[in-house]
């Protein structure tokens, strides 16, 4: 008797992203480190609350895939790449990250449309407001260093950040979730 709900395209996406997000985990698994190793305890500590996430979606994916009676292939994560050269640099770096992240995830939404896999395209709106949230968190990463001047920030500027960011909330707010008494 066939048990498997999902068809080898949507299984080969699920399985591919779920590598993907080990390698978002991976990334800022790097990013983080590299921030402890100049001396930014806040913005590492940011960073690595982050990489758990990353770790969370992994397993969300593999735990789908389990559970529509397909094949998990757990495969080999590609390297993170070269550490960032500065924390402008950093945070620009993951702005395109999770903008790329969310090209993916906007692919398996397509896919499951075109096979009319309506399980799959709903598991995977949680995906599409996980990525709005994260590029709203990326963009206020983006404009805090704006603010703090940007490359050229002097390391006061740099201190305060680092102070912010180690206390900063792991999640973005949403437009649809602002009110008038809440702005
Ligand atoms: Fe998995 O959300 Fe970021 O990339």
């Amino acid at each position: 008797m066939e048990t498997n709900r999902l068809s080898p395209k949507i299984a080969q996406a699920l399985n591919d992203q779920m590598t993907n997000e080990a390698h978002n985990a991976q990334i800022y698994l790097a990013y983080a480190s590299w921030a402890a190793d100049k001396g930014y305890d806040g913005i590492s500590n940011f960073l690595f609350r982050h990489a758990n996430e990353e770790r969370n979606h992994m397993m969300k994916f593999l735990e789908y895939i389990l559970k529509r009676g397909a094949k998990v292939v757990i495969a080999s994560i590609p390297a993170p790449g070269p550490d960032p050269l500065s924390v402008n640099d950093c945070f620009e770096k993951v702005f395109q990250s999770e903008v790329e992240n969310t090209t993916k995830i906007y692919a398996i939404v397509d896919l499951s449309m075109a096979e009319k896999d309506w399980a799959t395209w709903n598991f995977i709106q949680w995906f599409v407001k996980e990525q709005t949230e994260e590029e709203t968190l990326a963009l206020d990463l983006l404009s805090k260093i704006k603010v703090a001047g940007g490359a050229n920030a002097k390391n006061d500027a740099l201190y305060q950040l680092d102070m912010e960011l180690k206390n900063t909330p792991d999640d973005a707010t949403l437009a649809q979730d602002v009110t008038v008494e809440k702005p």
